[in-house]
């Protein structure tokens, strides 16, 4: 097995997170240096046509992209510990939040830094007022996870799940954009300070 990833990405630090909480270690990696544009080759657009990291090759050599399915995965062949629910009801909150998370918060912080940095301008075309607006949609995502935390000590209940995986590195890669949790949030902040106890924190 044989993970294509890159320092500083949200996406493959969501996969490496999964992996230490699985305890799965020792996998090897390929790193991509994304700015300078490696994971632009047609080498690596066989594995991934997106040529986006994260990709998980198999010694089969199947290639599976998109971080989501990398989970799905790795919880299929290494169950012990589920990060993805038990019973049909947590299995379907868990996959809830983790695409809430993805579609109104992860892509948003995205979207608004390569529109707002242009760091990808040689591969897409930066659209200011994008930027702004995709700043926006994020910022609205706080109150929504601040009011699921005052219930529950995770995003899901009372065990870490990939949920919040996708929720730390998100909330974290925001700081790119000058979005942070504050005073106003102390749910969030309290649940961040949990995460960042984990030793899956620093895969
Ligand atoms: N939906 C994909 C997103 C993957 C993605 O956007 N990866 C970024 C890094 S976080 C990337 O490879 N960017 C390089 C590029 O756009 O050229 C997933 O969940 O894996």
């Amino acid at each position: 097995m044989k993970l294509y990833d890159a320092d500083y990405a949200p996406s493959p630090r969501r996969v490496r997170m999964f992996m230490a909480e699985k305890g799965l270690s020792g996998v090897e990696t390929v790193k991509f240096d994304l700015p300078k544009g490696e994971n632009l080759s047609a080498e690596f657009a066989r594995k991934n046509p997106l040529q986006k990291v994260p990709v998980l090759e198999l010694d089969n050599g199947i290639c599976i992209s998109e971080a989501a399915a990398i989970y799905r995965y790795l919880e299929e062949t290494h169950p012990d510990k589920p990060l993805l629910g038990t019973s049909a009801e947590e299995k379907a909150l868990i996959e809830m939040w983790d695409r809430r998370l993805e579609f109104a918060f992860l892509y948003p912080v995205f979207q608004s830094f390569q529109h707002g940095s242009g760091i990808f301008k040689d591969r897409m075309t930066p659209v200011a007022e994008w930027a702004v607006e995709a700043r926006n949609i994020a910022a609205s995502f706080y109150p929504l996870l601040e009011e699921q935390l005052s219930h529950h000590t995770y995003v899901v209940g009372d065990n870490v799940t990939a949920a919040d995986i996708t929720a730390l590195v998100t909330l974290e890669f925001a700081k790119v954009i000058k979005l942070r949790a504050g005073e106003e949030h102390p749910n969030i902040l309290r649940w961040h300070e949990l995460m960042k106890q984990r030793p899956s924190y620093r895969a």
